[in-house]
């Protein structure tokens, strides 16, 4: 996350967009978006309205969104309206996680790129930031099933935004996971960790970082002091009043369980499930927050990955366009 221009080109398998490509060549702020809470976190068509709208999210709050996923064996980064439109729109798009690209991009396959996979890209082409709904994590019930987006975090040197991890999931079991993984877990301006569709997951988190430009800091305090292995988590709460009623929560969530365990559902299968049960057994108030979630989620990495930018910019005194650099560049 500097200021400095980064190495261009990549290999064929990866296809950085336009726009994305130049960004990164010129050290502007972007945002890393992943596909698989698009394609099966959330319903069609619903889903790439909502695709369409976090990348005016991240435009907005003046970064470059780079939404990430496979297609036809190429890891896009930066996908545009018709590749995105593919992506949300397929029937069968693959969910893949970071052990599946190599598959995918052998049989020159599709498919959506999780939390795992996403992060494990956009670090590859130098994008430091990345937003998301909830992260994966370990799964209730004692069942061995653990996300590899905790794997992948405890090895990838990103920031990455989110709602805490899905409320599906056993926190305290992911949080101390995270904690072995030395994943800096941190409460935008709260110190309770968010339990995505509830505003508090009943965990607190170990620090609170209260603006853009301390996550930027704290980022690059971690590269600095030579930590640079590992995610930086930015939880971020939805607001209490916009919360789900926690006693509806917990009644979807022991129905929608136990229901998943009669009909057999295992592996990549079960967060899927269980989010879709939860748009149908709330009749919509959990799409309507997933949907809030993310987007706040978007703006906030793309305000991080402003002061980022201009943090590099002026720790390395180069001046970045559109954005003001503190200390300025000596005028001509
Ligand atoms: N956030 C959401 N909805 C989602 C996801 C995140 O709001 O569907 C996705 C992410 O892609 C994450 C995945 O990586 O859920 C976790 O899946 P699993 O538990 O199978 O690892
Ligand atoms: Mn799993």
């Amino acid at each position: 996350m500097t200021g400095t221009a980064r190495c261009l080109p990549f290999p064929p398998e990866i296809a950085v967009g336009d726009e994305v490509a130049v960004a990164l060549a010129q050290g502007l702020p972007t945002v890393a978006l992943e596909s698989t809470l698009i394609a099966h976190g959330l319903p069609r068509p619903r889903n790439l309205e909502v695709a369409r709208e976090l990348g005016a999210v991240v435009r907005a709050a003046g970064a470059t969104p780079a939404t990430i996923g496979v297609l036809d064996g190429r890891v896009v980064v930066g996908l545009h309206d018709d590749q995105l439109r593919r992506i949300a729109l397929s029937e069968q798009i693959p969910k893949l996680s970071a052990r599946d690209l190599p598959f995918a991009v052998a049989t020159k396959s599709d498919g959506a790129t999780t939390v795992a996979s996403t992060a494990a890209i956009a670090h590859r082409v130098g994008i430091g930031v990345f937003a998301t709904g909830g992260l994966g994590g370990v799964h209730r019930g004692g069942t061995y099933d653990e996300s590899a987006d905790l794997g992948v975090l405890g090895r990838t040197p990103i920031t990455v935004v989110c709602a805490g991890v899905k409320s599906i999931l056993d926190v305290p079991a992911t949080l101390e996971r995270l904690e072995t993984l030395s994943v800096l877990v941190a409460g935008y301006r709260t110190d309770r960790f968010p339990g995505f569709y509830l505003t508090d997951s009943g965990c607190a988190v170990p620090w609170t970082l209260d603006s853009p430009a301390q996550v930027a800091a704290a980022a690059a305090a971690r590269d600095l002091l030579g930590l640079g292995s590992a995610a930086i988590v930015v939880a971020n709460p939805v607001p209490a009043d916009r919360q789900m009623d926690p006693a509806l929560h917990d009644r979807v969530l022991t129905r929608a369980l136990a229901d998943a365990a009669a009909e057999g559902v295992t592996g990549k299968d079960v967060t899927p499930y269980l989010l879709a049960r939860f748009h149908q057994d709330t009749e919509g108030v959990s799409l309507e927050l997933n949907i809030e979630l993310v987007r706040r989620n978007a703006e906030l990495a793309a305000q991080v990955a402003v002061a980022a930018a201009t943090d590099g910019a002026a720790r390395a005194n180069v001046p970045v366009a559109g954005i003001s650099v503190w200390p300025r560049p000596p005028a001509e």
